[in-house]
């Protein structure tokens, strides 16, 4: 994978910086110029320990432009650009793995078209390490536990979610209500049982399969998911499909214990 990365003063010299304190917010980008821009000035807005990697696959419409120009002057921003690869799955684990790399303990996924809130951010980090609690290697942003919600949707998209969550919990054997969730805080340690993993869509759902069969621990926390206003949606059958596809693989592993791992 030819990945070119522009430094910031997290990333620059030899070594990676150590950022115990820090959080990084990885962002997925595919076409999402007129997002982008917005949604950084919101994450850096909304807790002063964030910092921010998009992940951009060289999108023609100039996203990575964009970030590029906000990163000259904003050293809570980079960017990492893939050349020659589309993919969300492959493109938040990139981004994760860099955020290891360079030395962060949590990571918080989001999507770039303001379907999830950064005001949410903050409430979710709290989650995975409570002051009264267990600490949990992931935090989801739930649409699918009482006080979580979906504004926006067809109700073909409800049904495919419905059906998606239903098959992660009861058949992938995954003891969460919203497997599918993009809306995330993950501890960066709890990558290492992270495997290759499907590179679309079923990403998400492989990652929590993964980690919850390494032992790792799961927590829920509500979020209203807003469909987005601005840019196209970048689902579409194909990808549906072998996101579908994907995750019959994985319910064939859960029960007979083979191909595990491809
Ligand atoms: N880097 C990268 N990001 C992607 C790709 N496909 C989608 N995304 C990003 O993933 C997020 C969710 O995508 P979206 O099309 O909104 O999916 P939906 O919310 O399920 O309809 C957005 O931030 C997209 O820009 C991809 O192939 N590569
Ligand atoms: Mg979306």
């Amino acid at each position: 994978m030819t990945v070119s990365h522009i430094p910031t003063t997290a990333s620059t010299g030899s070594a990676p910086q150590p950022a115990v304190e820090r959080v990084l917010v990885v962002v997925a980008t595919y076409q999402e110029r007129e997002n982008i821009a917005r949604l950084l000035s919101e994450i850096l807005a909304v807790d002063a320990r964030l910092d921010v990697l998009v992940v951009d696959d060289d999108s023609p419409d100039g996203t990575g432009v964009v970030v590029d120009a906000i990163a000259v002057n904003e050293p809570r921003v980079s960017l990492l650009t893939r050349h020659g690869y589309r993919g969300l799955g492959a493109a938040v684990l990139a981004g994760l793995g860099e955020g290891r790399r360079r030395g962060y303990v949590l990571a918080v996924n989001l999507d770039a078209d303001f379907s999830h809130a950064p005001e949410d951010i903050p409430r979710l980090l709290a989650a995975v390490a409570p002051p009264q609690g267990v600490p949990v290697d992931v935090v989801i942003g739930s649409r699918k536990i009482a006080g979580g919600n979906v504004v926006g949707w067809p109700l073909s998209r409800h049904l495919f979610s419905r059906l998606v969550c239903w098959w992660t919990r009861w058949v992938l054997w995954v003891p969460v209500r919203d497997g599918s969730s993009g809306f995330r805080v993950i501890r960066l340690a709890r990558l290492e049982a992270v495997k290759s993993p499907s590179e679309g869509y079923a990403f998400f759902e492989e990652m929590l399969w993964q980690i919850h069969r390494s032992g790792g621990t799961i927590r829920e926390v509500p979020i209203t998911f807003t469909e987005r206003r601005r840019g196209q949606s970048k689902v579409d059958w194909r990808q549906m499909l072998k996101g579908s596809g994907d995750l019959l693989r994985l319910g064939w592993a859960t029960w007979t214990g083979k191909g595990t791992h491809r």
